[in-house]
């Protein structure tokens, strides 16, 4: 398999940023050319590429398009040479329950993020943003206390350690605009200071971790 692939993409989306690490873990990158979506754009292929028109997609040179992001990884782990990061034996259950935490905090963040982007600012609803803060809140707790195991590159670390630099570009004092620089940090840093330590330590793991910093 070298045939080369098309990755309907952008640079801050956590869930791509996902993706491309495993491609790079999987020695894939250089068959995959990056695409960026406009996503104001009403005649964006994306939509047809992915009718929900989310990214990533992966888009192969057979026309056969791929989302969202767990069947992508999927996909690499199946053509990939490294080793398979969607667990399997002993602890797999326990390994998907972790990465359904990052994934669900992911989606929680998101949710924040477009409530001030798609919102009309007077019809900006606090209550929701607060809902899902929550979730957020409620998830840092259970990692502090359930940190991934960095034994090995796998879905569980890599989700986590994604969605943690996620809330630094979003989640942080000034959330509601979405803001977008390199210098912000998220509100987890200040509540839950081990988990800092346990994101240095996911990056000596992982080299592909600053390779893939959107800032
Ligand atoms: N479950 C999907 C989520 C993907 C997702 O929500 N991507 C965001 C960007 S980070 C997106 O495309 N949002 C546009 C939309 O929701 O219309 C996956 O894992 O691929």
């Amino acid at each position: 398999m070298s045939k080369q692939m098309i990755l309907r993409h952008s640079g801050p989306s956590p869930f791509c940023r996902k993706v491309d690490i495993v491609a790079k873990h999987h020695g894939l990158d250089g068959l995959i050319t990056a695409q960026d979506v406009d996503m104001n754009d009403e005649g964006e292929t994306l939509r047809l590429q992915n009718p929900l028109g989310k990214i990533p997609a992966l888009i192969l040179d057979n026309g056969q398009n791929i989302y969202d992001s767990q069947v992508i990884v999927e996909f690499f782990d199946d053509i990939g040479a490294g080793a398979a990061v969607m667990p399997t034996g002993e602890g797999r259950i326990e390994k998907l329950t972790q990465y359904a935490l990052a994934n669900g905090m992911t989606e929680a963040s998101l949710l924040v993020v477009y409530e001030g982007r798609m919102r009309p600012d007077d019809k900006y609803y606090q209550g929701f943003v607060d809902y899902q803060l929550s979730k957020i809140g409620r998830g840092l707790e259970r990692l502090a206390s359930d940190l991934p195991s960095l034994e090995r590159l796998d879905i569980a670390n890599i989700t986590t350690a994604v969605m943690l630099e996620y809330m630094d570009l979003r989640i942080n004092d000034d959330f509601k605009n979405g803001t977008e620089l390199g210098g912000n940090k998220g509100i987890w840093r200040d509540s839950h200071v081990g988990l800092a330590d346990w994101l240095s330590e996911f990056e000596k793991l992982c080299p592909y971790f600053g390779e893939t910093r959107p800032y």
